[in-house]
């Protein structure tokens, strides 16, 4: 990374200014592109550690409050929330799992995640409360947000004085900082400011997507339930005490119109039947949407002053529950590496930011596409193939260290 010991303007929110190209100019310590987990919880921890931030959103308050994505916290991300105080909603309101159920041939069959994990277990809490508790938390240190921002684009990345111009409220803004953090989601801009011979990508696609539905209903297990059907992957998870979230596999190029409510609960009720009796209780459908799926790797996730961090850089299949974890283990180290570098002058951390992240990226990547590959129909796989993933499938509930594999990945497996 190109430049000396950070200088001036440290921990208090700076002061601005109009520049010659006209832009409202502000200088700000870390400049942060998005307020999803991975930027906002970067903005408190730097601001735990006296650093000052700015964080540019591109959608509204409301729209980043109501966004359904993820459920599963592990418990890594958790001890870090309490951590930086804001753990205290998610601890009180959070569902502590100790266990999920495979489910294949009509058959279910429980992993106990805690037992085999050495302890550890998952807390469902959907990311739009994190991201409530986070944008709380943002505004009563004092310190900007700004949301409904656009056209941002990225300059001088590579110098010691990177800076992003926006728009915001009408007028063009400019923010100078030290350190760009490119926390702008799979669609983002930021990796675009990065030459495109500077990085490679690593990919995969699946001929396969998730349909969700959040229904008002209570959970008819108190577990979270992965099914593999012949007729495709079914999920059964939850919110909260009244309230279901469920998935079906479908295919990519579904129209939503092609799954109204009585296909959906119809394929839910077949997929995740069996036959002791277990029924699954339907209710009205809140919200129904449709997610493609996609492995996807970016490296090195850094270039000059641009630190690239969560989905911006990597994206997983949702199967593993890995997503938001990963954006906030990213940014754990980030944070760390920066407050180091603003310290002690010391780089040392900051350059190894990318390789430090890839580790756990790789195991996550390779544990959700394990994950996605064993439970999915697969159109036009043969037989064999399907005989493979049944085979797979009664190994990991039968075998007691195929299990603990399964546990010590799903709670979050710390690399040594
Ligand atoms: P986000 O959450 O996408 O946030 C990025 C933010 O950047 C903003 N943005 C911009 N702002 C300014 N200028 C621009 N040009 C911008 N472009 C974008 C966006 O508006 C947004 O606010 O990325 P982040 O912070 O890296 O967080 C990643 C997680 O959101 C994602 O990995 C998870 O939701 C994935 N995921 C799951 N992860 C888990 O850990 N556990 C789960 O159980 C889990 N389940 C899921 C999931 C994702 C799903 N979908 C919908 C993809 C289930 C599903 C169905
Ligand atoms: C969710 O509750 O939305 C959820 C749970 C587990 C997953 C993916 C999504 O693997």
């Amino acid at each position: 990374m190109a430049g000396a010991h950070p200088s001036d303007g440290q921990g208090t929110p700076s002061a601005s200014f109009v520049g010659v190209t006209g832009h409202a100019r502000t200088r700000t310590q870390v400049a942060i592109i998005g307020a999803g987990p991975a930027g906002l919880t970067l903005g408190h921890l730097l601001h735990c550690s006296g650093i000052d931030s700015i964080i540019i959103e591109h959608r509204d308050r409301a729209y980043v409050e109501r966004r359904q994505r993820a459920g599963v916290l592990e418990q890594g991300t958790m001890d870090l929330f309490r951590s930086i105080g804001v753990g205290e909603r998610m601890d009180r309101e959070g569902l502590v799992h100790h266990g999920i159920h495979l489910q294949f041939e009509g058959e279910r069959h429980r992993i106990p995640l805690t037992e085999l994990a050495g302890g550890r277990s998952i807390t469902v809490y959907a990311q739009h409360e994190v991201v409530k508790d986070l944008i709380a938390a943002r505004l009563t240190t004092g310190r900007e947000i700004c949301f409904e921002s656009d056209d941002v684009t990225l300059h001088d990345v590579d110098s010691e004085r990177p800076r992003i111009r926006y728009r915001s409220e009408g007028s063009a803004r400019e923010i100078e900082c030290d350190i760009i953090a490119g926390c702008d989601g799979s669609h983002g801009v930021s990796r675009a400011a990065i030459p495109r011979d500077a990085y490679r990508v690593f990919e995969r696609t699946y001929p396969f997507a998730w349909l969700g539905i959040l229904a008002a209903v209570a959970p008819s297990l108190d577990e979270l339930i992965y099914a593999h059907h012949d007729h495709g992957f079914a999920l059964h998870s939850m919110r909260t005490p009244a309230i279901t979230r469920l998935y079906v596999q479908c295919a990519p190029d579904d129209p939503l119109d092609a799954w109204p409510d009585g296909r959906v609960w119809t394929e839910l009720r077949t997929r995740l039947g069996t036959s002791d009796g277990w029924t699954l209780e339907s209710g009205p459908v809140l919200e129904k949407g449709i997610t493609t799926m996609r492995s996807s790797v970016m490296e090195p996730m850094q270039w000059g002053r641009l630190f690239v961090a969560g989905d911006a850089a990597h994206v997983v299949p949702p199967t593993g529950a890995k997503g938001m974890n990963l954006a906030v283990s990213d940014v754990r180290a980030l944070g760390a590496a920066i407050a180091e570098w603003y310290r002690t002058g010391d780089r040392v951390l900051l350059d190894e930011y990318s390789r430090t992240c890839l580790r756990r990226v790789w195991r996550a990547e390779h544990f959700s596409w394990w994950m996605t590959s064993m439970l999915h129909r697969v159109p036009d796989a043969d037989a064999f193939h399907h005989k493979l993933q049944l085979a797979q499938l009664r190994y990991t509930v039968e075998s007691p260290a195929a299990a603990a594999s399964l546990a010590e990945n799903y709670v979050g497996y710390e690399h040594a």
